[in-house]
């Protein structure tokens, strides 16, 4: 039976288009999903394999059929390795950015990206001197070519450990190093994976996963937080500010130029050449009011973070802000944009334009993005847009009024100077009992649960239970949707929450930024659990992604647990094939790195777990009162 529009969104707006859609005979996700049904459960238990061209082979869950691959891999091994493959994929989507922010940085220390400037000198100083580069008698832009070619080698480093995760308290470090997943080289941590996974060499489970554990590292405390690092140098350090969020968001009088995708490097070009006079007096020539830029998914919390930017919409919005038929341009780079788009943008007036040399796409106009005339691209891009917008046809277009007020921006530095500039007064709300715990809540949209759903309601109860939550990605924006990323959802929190927000004037659900922004997070529970003296495991603080589907999000889970901190995922991992990787993610881990995983689709559920962890480790540090 075909699901009713509430099933598959519990967003207004996202309804109203997904009507739309239905009366347009337009195919979305959720259509394409039906058609998938039933999905193959071997794919589901993960105990399909084809890295072999003697397979592919699978293993009967049931017992009756074959219980061995022909080269004999088991079921444990099956499922293992391909979930290590699964790692590696979402590590080197986080970390091939990351290196693209790095190489832009570089060309622009030389002078060969024009577009781009340090923007926050104080940034490039700190980061300096901790990766032990002298500065004094140095131009900033010298320093700046010092700390790429520091930061490069991260990539290809062949001996020694990342620099990066001299930040994780030394307990932790200690740990690691003892359990053998420090992390090395993070290019080389992704080839060991497709190595180790090859036919006939890593055919242990634990030993297997142990490199995945590694594998998330070399992404949470290397690759993202490189990232995070180097494009606050370039492009600032996120600070509070407000903005809106919704489908609501697109004008019905000004050119709507969409930005979707991953990289800041591209989307800060597009904001700026949007206000450029030369092209605000074209889009008037061409009848428009003005140019309205407006982000999706990460790139889009990249340039809300930074430049309060609108959003008109999450992962599985993508289409249905098409089907708006207000948009004139798609302007995409790289990472969880649809191939679904090009012949949908081709129902409509809007321009696809791929940008990423990585990354092209049924139907799009290929308009390459290279650093070093940056600048000129993103008008370019800019003007097709303009030129696009006599084209809209005003009987297909239908608005949303929804759109959603929301205070974001809380990178870690604007968190601690909204605590006064020292944790303190979080620590002693903590202490105290006011803030109960701590729990970030990150990750996608799946159609295989109700749009936002998961995310809203399982953020809403952890409030509702004085828990502070931080947020990126996808859930930032089903957060900001529901308008919990204001000061004033402190009425949704409990009393003792609501009175920390009160006093501080800051939300219950704190923004911090881009799947990569983690690092963010990351770095904030190193300073918790410092200036506590103990280890981020010891942190009254859980994780959960309670819509999940990339594979970088399987990455992320597993630098999370490897850190310390227990995470909830609301969508089933392809791993229930094998019962040892099973109860090793969902329990073992517990003795290896202090965390583990567990699954539970019902947000509501998933909050009591988060909640009852949460209990555990305020006794343990003799919190509870
Ligand atoms: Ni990177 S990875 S759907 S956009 S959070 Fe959004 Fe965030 Fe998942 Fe993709
Ligand atoms: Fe089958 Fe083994 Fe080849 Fe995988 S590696 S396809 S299990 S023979």
């Amino acid at each position: 039976m075909k699901p009713e529009i509430y099933e598959k969104s519990i967003d207004l707006a996202s309804q109203k288009i997904l009507k739309k859609a239905e009366e347009e005979g337009i195919e979305t996700a959720w259509d394409r999903y039906e058609k998938q049904l039933p999905q193959c459960s071997f794919g589901q238990l993960g105990v399909c394999c084809r890295n072999c061209n003697m397979g592919p082979c699978r293993i009967d869950p049931f017992g009756e059929g074959a219980q061995k691959g022909i080269c004999g891999a088991t079921a444990d091994i099956i499922v293992a390795r391909n979930l290590l493959r699964t790692i590696a994929a979402g590590a080197a989507a986080h970390s091939d950015h990351a290196r693209d922010a790095v190489l832009t940085f570089k060309k622009m220390s030389e002078g060969e990206a024009g577009s781009y400037r340090i923007k926050d000198e104080a940034k490039l100083l700190s980061l300096a001197s901790e990766y032990g580069i002298v500065s004094e008698g140095k131009s900033p832009k010298e320093v700046a070519s010092r700390l790429a070619d520091t930061l490069l080698q991260e990539f290809g480093k062949q001996d020694g450990h990342l620099l990066c995760t001299r930040r994780v308290p030394e307990s932790r470090l200690k740990l690691w190093a003892e359990l053998g997943i420090e992390p090395r080289g993070i290019d080389r941590e992704i080839v060991e994976c497709m190595h180790r996974t090859h036919i006939g060499v890593d055919n242990d489970a634990v030993h297997i996963l142990l490199q995945g554990l590694r594998t998330g590292l070399s992404d949470g405390w290397g690759g993202s937080m490189i990232a995070t690092d180097v494009q606050d140098i370039l492009f600032g350090i996120p600070q509070p500010r407000r903005s809106t969020v919704n489908l609501g968001v697109l004008s019905k009088d000004k050119v709507n130029v969409i930005v979707h995708g991953h990289e800041p490097i591209l989307s800060e070009m597009i904001v700026e050449a949007a206000e450029d006079p030369e092209l605000l007096k074209l889009a008037e020539e061409m009848g428009a009011a003005g140019i309205n830029v407006a982000g999706i998914c990460c790139t889009g919390n990249e340039t809300l973070m930074r430049h309060g930017t609108p959003i008109a919409g999450n992962f599985l919005q993508q289409e249905l802000a098409v089907i708006t038929g207000a948009i004139e341009a798609m302007v995409v780079d790289v990472q969880c944009v649809m191939p679904s788009l090009g012949e949908l943008t081709g129902c409509y007036h809007t321009k696809f334009i791929s940008t990423s040399p990585k990354a092209d796409f049924p139907n799009t106009i290929r308009m390459e993005f290279h650093e070093g005339r940056a600048y000129e691209t993103a008008k370019e891009i800019v003007r097709t847009a303009v030129e696009n917008f006599p084209n809209r046809v005003l009987e297909k277009v239908t608005i949303p009024e929804e759109k959603q007020e929301c205070m974001v921006g809380f990178s870690a530095e604007a968190i601690l100077s909204a605590l006064g500039g020292s944790p303190d007064p979080l620590i002693e709300a903590i202490k105290g009992g006011a803030v109960w715990g701590i729990g970030a809540v990150v990750g996608c949209n799946n159609v295989k649960v109700t749009h936002n759903y998961g995310h809203v309601n399982l953020v809403k109860e952890l409030i509702k239970n004085n828990v502070l939550v931080v947020t990126t990605g996808c859930n930032a924006i089903a957060c900001a949707e529901a308008g919990l990323l204001l000061p004033e959802a402190s009425e949704l929190a409990g009393d003792g929450l609501k009175a920390v927000c009160r006093a501080l004037g800051i939300p219950p659900v704190l923004h911090m930024g881009s799947c990569v922004d983690i690092s963010r997070i990351l770095v904030l529970s190193s300073v918790l659990a410092n200036y506590l003296g103990v280890d981020i495991s010891d942190l009254p603080a859980a994780g959960a992604a309670p819509e999940w589907m990339s594979e970088k999000a399987v990455s992320i889970g597993t630098y999370v647990v490897s850190s310390g901190v227990f995470t909830v995922l609301g969508t089933i991992p392809a791993v229930l094939g094998s019962q040892a990787v099973t109860s090793l993610l969902t329990g073992g881990l517990n003795s290896v790195v202090g965390a583990s995983f567990a699954v539970e689709p019902d947000p509501l559920k998933a909050a009591e777990l988060m909640l009852e962890h949460i209990d555990a480790k305020r006794k343990a540090l003799g919190l509870d009162s």
